[in-house]
């Protein structure tokens, strides 16, 4: 009787082992690959606030406006070697510094308001990023980047 056999194969196994074992699947295959780092960035007009140690690894962005103006933070991680100084004189200089930088993305966020997605990013030890606004109040009037909307970071 072969159905017998296969009964008594399943009976061997005590109800809660199997139980703790299909558990133990579960858990382990909804357990993130890694933990996501959370970094609010804070935006006036015109600066980013101060950021905290901000370490390598998958972190998420949110960017929240305290100013009156609507701000972007668009973060770019520079090429090895490059400093910010570099990267806003190329800019000032009316050049494209695109080629000292590798942008990860940008949030947006209305005066007083949270940007209504995150910004996911991959975080490179040892590396560092920029965070800048470009917008401008009126077409007249100078990007933020140059009242001062800029800062760094360096992955510890
Ligand atoms: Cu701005």
């Amino acid at each position: 009787m072969p159905n017998q056999s296969h009964h008594r194969f399943a009976a061997c196994l005590p109800p809660s082992l199997a139980l703790a074992a299909i558990l133990a699947t579960a858990l382990t295959s909804c357990r993130p690959a890694q933990d996501i780092h959370r970094v609010t960035v804070s935006g006036t007009d015109y600066a980013f606030g101060a950021l905290p140690a901000i370490r390598p690894g998958l972190t998420a962005f949110g960017f929240e406006n305290r100013g009156k103006v609507k701000h972007e933070m668009i973060l770019a991680r520079l090429k090895e070697g490059v400093t910010l100084k570099q990267v806003l004189d190329l800019a000032q200089s009316g050049a494209d510094p695109d080629s000292l930088a590798d942008a990860a993305g940008v949030l947006f966020a209305g005066p007083g308001q949270r940007s209504g997605g995150e910004l996911l990013v991959q975080l490179t030890p040892g590396r560092t990023y920029a965070m800048v606004c470009t917008f401008r109040d009126a077409k007249d009037k100078p990007p933020h980047v140059a009242l001062g909307m800029v800062t760094s970071f360096t992955t510890q």
